[in-house]
Formats: C-alpha cells, sequence, structure tokens
C-alpha cells in the first residue's frame, strides 16, 4: 500500500517526508520535483517568506542514481528561514520561548484548538506544524506519484476558477488548462487582470482571499476504487486527502453541488460506437466509488488564510483578556499556490489506487499486469 508520513515545523530546520510503497525501477526526474516545488512557491499574493525559500528536494534514502529501488523513500526540503529562526526552534538546545510567543490566538487558525487539547499556552507550538508550509512536502510527494503515472498515460493539471468575488465560468478542456495555466500569475486562465485587482484591494485593506480551485486527470483506466466497501470508495479517499490539505473546506466531484437536480438532466449516457462511449461527464469520472476511464474532475474550496493584518477579535489564551488576534507574517491569497498542492495530492490518490489495482512492485510487472488488463477491458468494449 502506498502511503506517507511528514514531519517537521514551518521554521525548524527543513520538513521530513517518508513515502513507503513505491515500485522500484522507476527513474526520477529531480528537476521536475524541483519545479514544481518552485510552481508552489509561486502565485500573485503571496507574503515574504516566499522570498526566503527556494524549495529543492534533498533526497536520503530509497533511491540509486535517480532509480527507485523499491524501499521507502526519505526526502529533505531544507526551511531556509530556519537560521532566522534557530535560537526560537531549535530541537537540540536551550531557545527562547517569550520572543516568538503567540497567545493571541488567530480565529480560523489551528491556534486556539490547538492549545486547549495540547496543554499548551503558546500557540507557537501549534502554528509551526499546522502551518501550510507542509504541502512543499505534499507537493514532492505527488510529483513522484506522477511520474510513475506517465508510464501508464496518466495526465494532471489544474486552474484556478475563482479568487475572492472574481469567478471563471468557462469549461476548458484538459490540453488548453495544461497549456496555458502556467503562464498566469494567478493560475487562472481568465480574469487574471480583475483578480490581480482583487487581490492588490484586499492586501491594502488588511484582508485576505479564499477561491476554487479544480484539479483534472486524463487517461486514468476504470475500476480505480471499489464500490465494495466504504473505505475503498476512491471519492471518499480524494475528498478526505484534499480536505486534509490546510484551509480546504469543500470538495465537489464533476458538477458535485449542481447534481441536486433531475436524473434525467445530468446522467451520463452510455452508447457503444465502436467502443464504449458517454455523451457527457457530469459526474466527473467517478461512478460508484470507481474511475469510469471518464476524465477525473475535482473542484476544492479554500478558505481566506486566517492571519489578518486587520486583525480579529479574540482572546490571549494567558490571561483570558479580550483582545485582537497576532499579526504573523502571511500570504493575501495563496489560491493558485494551492491549486498545486491539490494537483500532487489527487496524484497520489490515483497513484494509490492505481498500484492496488494493478500491482507489482516495479516497473516491469506493473507495465505487464497493466497491459493485460487493458486487454481484457478491451475484450468488454472499453478501449481509450
Ligand atoms: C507557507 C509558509 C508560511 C506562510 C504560509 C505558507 O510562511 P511564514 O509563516 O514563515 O510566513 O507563508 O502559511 C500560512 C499562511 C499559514 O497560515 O499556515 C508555505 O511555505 O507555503
Amino acid at each position: 500500500m502506498l502511503r506517507y508520513l511528514t514531519s517537521g515545523e514551518s521554521h525548524g530546520k527543513s520538513l521530513i517526508s517518508i513515502i513507503d510503497g513505491i515500485p522500484a525501477n522507476i527513474e526520477l526526474d529531480i528537476d521536475e520535483i524541483n519545479n514544481e516545488l518552485r510552481k508552489r512557491q509561486q502565485g500573485y499574493g503571496r507574503g515574504g517568506r516566499m522570498k526566503i525559500e527556494q524549495d529543492k528536494i534533498n533526497i536520503l534514502g530509497g533511491v540509486r542514481g535517480k532509480v527507485t529501488l523499491g524501499s521507502p523513500i526519505s526526502i529533505e526540503i531544507e526551511n531556509k528561514d530556519y537560521k532566522n529562526w534557530e535560537k526560537y526552534m531549535n530541537p537540540m538546545d536551550e531557545v527562547d520561548l517569550d520572543t516568538k510567543k503567540v497567545s493571541k490566538v488567530r480565529p480560523g487558525h489551528a491556534d486556539l484548538v490547538g492549545c486547549l487539547k495540547f496543554d499548551f499556552l503558546d500557540a507557537r507550538n501549534v502554528l509551526e506544524r499546522s502551518s501550510a508550509r507542509e504541502t512543499a512536502s505534499k507537493v514532492a510527494i505527488g510529483s513522484i506519484c506522477k511520474q510513475i503515472l506517465r508510464n501508464f498515460s496518466v495526465d494532471f493539471t489544474s486552474y484556478v476558477v475563482k479568487i475572492g468575488d472574481i469567478k471563471d465560468y468557462n469549461f476548458y478542456d484538459f490540453d488548453y488548462i495544461k497549456n496555458n495555466v502556467d503562464n498566469s500569475l494567478v493560475r487562472c486562465l481568465d480574469k487574471e487582470n480583475e483578480i490581480i485587482q482583487e487581490i492588490d484591494k484586499a492586501k491594502s485593506e488588511g484582508d485576505t482571499l479564499g477561491g476554487i480551485i479544480e484539479v483534472r486527470v486524463k487517461n486514468v483506466i476504470p475500476g480505480l476504487g471499489s464500490y465494495t466497501q466504504f473505505d475503498k470508495k476512491i471519492d471518499g479517499e480524494l475528498s478526505k486527502h484534499l480536505m486534509s490539505i490546510q484551509a480546504i473546506k469543500g470538495v465537489e466531484i464533476g458538477l458535485g453541488f449542481d447534481l441536486s437536480t433531475r436524473g434525467s438532466n445530468v446522467m451520463d449516457e452510455i452508447y457503444y460506437d465502436d467502443k464504449i462511449k458517454r455523451y457527457t461527464n457530469n459526474l466527473g469520472g467517478i461512478e460508484g466509488g470507481m474511475t469510469t476511464g471518464e476524465e477525473i474532475i475535482i473542484r476544492c474550496v479554500m478558505k481566506p488564510i486566517p492571519t489578518l493584518y486587520k486583525p480579529l477579535n479574540s482572546i490571549d489564551i494567558n490571561t483570558l483578556k479580550n483582545y485582537e488576534a497576532s499579526v504573523e507574517r502571511s500570504d493575501t491569497c495563496a489560491v493558485p499556490a494551492c491549486s498545486v498542492v491539490c494537483e500532487n495530492v489527487v496524484a497520489f490518490v490515483i497513484c494509490k489506487y492505481f498500484l492496488e489495482k494493478i500491482g507489482g512492485d516495479n516497473l516491469r510487472d506493473l507495465t505487464s499486469n497493466y497491459n493485460n488488463y487493458l486487454e481484457r477491458l478491451n475484450e468488454m468494449g472499453w478501449k481509450r
């Protein structure tokens, strides 16, 4: 089973991940992983931290000569900012606990509940780990998964549908998104100027902005996931992983909430014309907890970042007096970065289910199992 764990604080020495279950003999393109990390750092509306960091992976185990060994892969991403934080964050020495103490907990962040739960009087202990800095690890892991799936033609893209009140109502095909999204400062395909103005306005007012992201996956074979048990459904697993990304508050597949209509409006009718085909893809490529072979379409909503320069009402957790919440350095809008994160998190889940369905602990076995499966699907009328 493909799985991972991450460790590390936002201003600690580094971010660490261990990925277990990656098959052997996959050649890794390290530059591509770093390029994906670079994309996560970009996007108009980010704060000062991204000028300090230049995220790059340092693989510590599980890979030899850029080729996976089938053993657990350990990855480090250094926090360049650590040198400015060592006196507050050093795990192995005495630290200054006062200067960076956060006691005026920020509504919307993990601060208050984290302090209550773990018996802390300093939300620094909470925010260091709850920070979206951890998403750099998720991107590195997803990028490796994409490289595995590329051997089987699976491809991923994502873009920003909405930021603040500015929404793009168009529908784009996969290749259009893939070919254009990286040219935009906000990973959108329409209304870039309006979105940038919206971000500037929110920034000047000390506010933050949330938004909606769409992820697409093409060339996924039918039958990843299963209807036979609740925890085997791939839409459940996708939602779990996407909802676990910092600040994601909702996930919808295909038309999602707009499916609250008549069945005849939305079911993806089936016909045969040299192969099994669909007239539409309103269910976003998943039926009965399984991939249908149609493109996977997922949307996620990211709430606005809770650290506001115009602070919100809150309390001091030490004195229980009413105060305005602390102001920490933050971003006005991280929706474009979150698009890169969501895309890579989806890649992890698709890869996990692909490996479960196809099986094989090395690329050659995977390839022959995959070809056998496609051959049988072919006999049953399903062709790509
Ligand atoms: C982030 C690093 C953080 C924030 C952001 C995401 O850096 P710092 O806290 O040093 O400014 O820019 O995290 C949050 C806004 C948050 O609320 O967690 C990153 O690497 O993406």
